[in-house]
């Protein structure tokens, strides 16, 4: 019973740190446009939080094809590679909250998103 208890605390902090610790993230929601850079396979800043409003600069330096995807909502933008990409706002579109940050081609590629 103790050893499936552990188990279980294990299991739930995992998870909690998943959906984002926000002082490990960086917090880009002064800066205008928030820059997320894709390089070497990996979202720079992997962890971020931004304004709804915020426009957003997705700077792809990777030869390979990147998307920018927010899970769970419309967000997919193709990134092609050594292309940068402009975004306006996201609200209306995507409401405030914490969300997984995907790559669509290179299910490696993952990152947090916080929407303030
Ligand atoms: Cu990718």
């Amino acid at each position: 019973m103790l050893r499936f208890l552990l188990v279980a605390g294990v299991a739930l902090g995992a998870v909690a740190c998943a959906r984002g610790a926000p002082a490990e993230c960086t917090d880009l929601t002064g800066t205008t446009p928030a820059r997320v850079t894709m390089s070497d396979m990996a979202f720079d800043p992997a962890c971020l939080s931004v304004r709804a409003s915020q426009a957003l600069t997705l700077v792809n330096v990777d030869a390979a094809d990147h998307t920018f995807t927010i899970r769970g909502t419309s967000v997919d933008l193709d990134v092609e590679g050594e292309r940068t990409v402009e975004v306006g706002s996201l609200a209306g579109e995507v409401p405030p909250g914490v969300y997984d940050l995907v790559c669509r081609y290179h299910p490696g590629m993952t990152g947090t998103i916080t929407l303030t």
